[in-house]
């Protein structure tokens, strides 16, 4: 079940988005919703992706202004799951979101607690 709602959510995120990059439709366009452009991995302050954010291309062991503010994710990255961790430096329990997916809202017990955000390989979560 959970597998089957992921998918779907990656579908709802993508149509979403569509009249946004009319005329291209290949997956390195792809932009998560608010304003986390084709490649980063993305944190919102607010759900939904309310602003500001905090958007990066590469690993980001803290997430400096943004630390402990997180309420939504966003991945615009392609080919790369994104994973958010409680901790600076990777560490306590993680959220994981994959490849051209996001997450409008936070468990309560993991909203406003996010310290840093890592890319990994795989696609999928
Ligand atoms: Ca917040």
């Amino acid at each position: 079940m959970k597998t089957k709602s992921t998918r779907i959510a990656v579908l709802i995120v993508t149509a979403g988005i569509g009249s946004a990059i009319a005329g291209t439709g290949a997956p390195t366009t792809f932009a998560a919703p608010g304003s986390c452009a084709p490649g980063y991995i993305c944190v919102y302050d607010g759900a939904n992706y309310g602003p500001p954010q905090y958007s990066v291309t590469t690993a980001a062991y803290s997430l400096g202004s943004m630390n402990d503010k997180a309420s939504s994710l966003g991945n615009s990255r392609s080919v790369n799951r994104a994973r958010y961790y409680q901790d600076a430096n990777y560490g306590g329990w993680d959220v994981c979101v994959s490849a051209t997916d996001a997450m409008p809202t936070l468990a309560a017990d993991r909203n406003d607690r996010i310290s840093s955000m890592a890319i990994e390989v795989a696609r999928y979560c």
